[in-house]
């Protein structure tokens, strides 16, 4: 998946004048110290997530120590809820960009280019100066994105990435037209991140993107990467209009919540090339959902999937157990609508374990509950080898609750691996890819691995 953050903020600086390279150490397999080396940048900026902070805080550290003078900034989801975290303990990082980061990003590298390391005054930044830690109050968000420009993916290792739509192939790309979310689930930190204000490119220049992909990059279809592309209904209307209009019809992918959909809504949308929505559902309890703060009902969930079933639009649904308050036998309800509903639905992906991201209601839950400590910092080394059987980093916490505990988890992870082995297209497609012996490996050390834990755990 390119990174788009990362990609915005290049078009940011070279419309600064400033010369730009990205290395995505998710897909390219240089060394970070060689291409740190050849570049040898005046100012690096790091973007990293909860799960590969640490990797993050490596190469600062490394950067720091081949060349003192260079200015290391970290930005990005992880960084903007724990800056006062990440400062006290880390001397390698000398910046954070909090939120949104073309306009402060683009600040502190004129200030520092023009030799001062006194970041006073630019809003959304912290920094020490004089001893102190310094947090400016936040920027205002960017409210005309047109103005942002379109990521520099002249700088990405594009044909390295996986561009392909899920179930139709075809080379496509990831687009985002909007930011934000104003919503306030307890396990995202969204809110956190962008305030609680959603900002929109105009369908014009979304559409504008879409053509230079496809006669600059042969795009062949597309991937919105938007949270919430449907919340406004004009909105998606003009878009849907516009994509018919300029006659780049294409196929594409969105994910959408289930509150704003409707029949005429999916029509302009497949009129436009889309053929698959995904939906974040996460629950089929409506007390677990009015608790995450989800703000959508069982109800809405069903009824889009069987909408979309019946307009013969593709459907994919994501379910996650382990929120606050959930009991096991409601997550067992979740379990069994999930078998039940296979048939209106091409994927149902769930994830047991729900985990605990800075600057989150869960995280504050966690703390009071004992499941983090209290002192807990997330800057200190942290590693739960646990964590590995729900299939995410053992880096970032999970949510262990009195009424869901390790016991419990283990129990919904082995029925909902064992619910999964029975689904005929997952076998179908691990099938598939039983050809491929590095996939065939990988999938037999999956298996293994999880009947060995939960054998052990039950024994
Ligand atoms: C869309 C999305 C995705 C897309 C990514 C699209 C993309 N390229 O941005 C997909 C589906 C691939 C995805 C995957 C994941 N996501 Co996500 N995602 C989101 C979502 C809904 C929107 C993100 C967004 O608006 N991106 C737009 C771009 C422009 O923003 P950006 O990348 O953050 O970059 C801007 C700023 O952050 C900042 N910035 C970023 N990096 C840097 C670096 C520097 C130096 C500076 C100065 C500034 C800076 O400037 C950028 C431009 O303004 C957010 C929730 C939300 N509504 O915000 C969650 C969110 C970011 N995702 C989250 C998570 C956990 C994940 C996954 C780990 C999930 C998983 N288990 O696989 C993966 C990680 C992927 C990865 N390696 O980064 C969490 C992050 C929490 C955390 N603390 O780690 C969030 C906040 C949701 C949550 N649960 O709280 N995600
Ligand atoms: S999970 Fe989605 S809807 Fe909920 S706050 Fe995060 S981005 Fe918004």
């Amino acid at each position: 998946m390119p990174p788009l953050g990362l990609a915005y903020l290049a078009t940011a600086l070279e419309r600064e004048g400033l010369s730009v390279a990205i290395l995505d150490r998710q897909i390219d397999t240089r060394l970070f110290e060689d291409v740190f080396d050849s570049q040898q940048p005046e100012i690096l900026g790091i973007s990293c997530t909860t799960a590969t902070r640490f990797e993050a805080f490596r190469y600062a550290a490394e950067a720091k120590r081949r060349r003192p003078g260079t200015l290391v900034v970290l930005g990005g989801s992880h960084a903007t809820c724990t800056a006062e975290d990440t400062l006290r303990h880390l001397p390698q990082f000398d910046v954070i960009v909090r939120g949104e980061g073309e306009l402060s990003f683009s600040a502190v590298a004129r200030r520092f280019l023009s030799g001062s390391r006194d970041f006073s005054g630019i809003p959304g930044v912290s920094f020490r100066h004089d001893g102190r830690l310094i947090h400016s109050p936040p920027a205002e968000r960017v409210f005309d994105l047109d103005t942002i420009g379109f990521p520099a993916r002249h700088l990405l290792p594009n044909d390295l990435y996986k561009l392909e739509n899920e179930f139709i192939g075809g080379r496509s790309y990831h687009v985002m037209a909007s930011r934000g979310c104003p919503y306030q689930c307890t396990f995202c930190s969204a809110a956190e991140i962008w305030g609680r204000r959603i900002t929109y490119r105009s369908p014009q220049h979304v559409v504008n993107e879409m053509v230079h992909l496809r006669d600059k990059f042969g795009a062949e279809g597309f991937r919105f990467m938007d949270a919430l592309i449907t919340q406004r209904r004009k909105y998606i209307h003009d878009l849907c209009t516009e994509i018919v209009r300029r006659d780049v019809v294409l196929p594409w992918e969105a994910e959408v919540r289930a509150d704003t959909i409707d029949e005429e809504i999916l029509d302009w949308m497949r009129k436009a090339g889309c053929y698959y929505i995904d939906i974040g559902a996460e629950s089929i309890n409506p007390a677990v959902l009015k608790r995450m703060r989800k703000q959508i009902t069982p109800e809405q969930i069903t009824g889009v999937l069987q909408l979309a079933h019946k307009m013969g639009i593709k459907t994919k649904v994501f379910f996650t157990f382990g929120h606050i308050g959930e009991t096991f036998d409601q997550a067992l309800e979740t379990l069994a609508f999930m078998r039940k509903n296979r048939r209106y639905v091409c994927r149902i992906g769930g994830s047991i374990g729900i985990n605990i991201f800075p600057g989150t209601e869960v995280e504050k839950y966690a703390r009071t509950i004992g499941s983090l400590p209290e002192d807990f910092s997330w800057s200190l080394p942290y590693e739960d080898k646990r964590n590995l059987v729900f299939s995410t980093s053992p880096s970032v916490p999970i949510l262990i609750q009195p009424q869901l505990g390790w016991r419990e988890m283990y129990s919904l992870r082995r029925r909902h691996l064992f619910q999964k082995m029975k689904d005929p297209t997952i076998l179908a497609a691990n099938f598939k890819r039983l050809k491929d012996p590095i996939a065939f490996r990988r999938l037999a050390r999956i298996f293994t691995g999880v009947w060995r834990r939960s054998r052990a755990r039950t024994n």
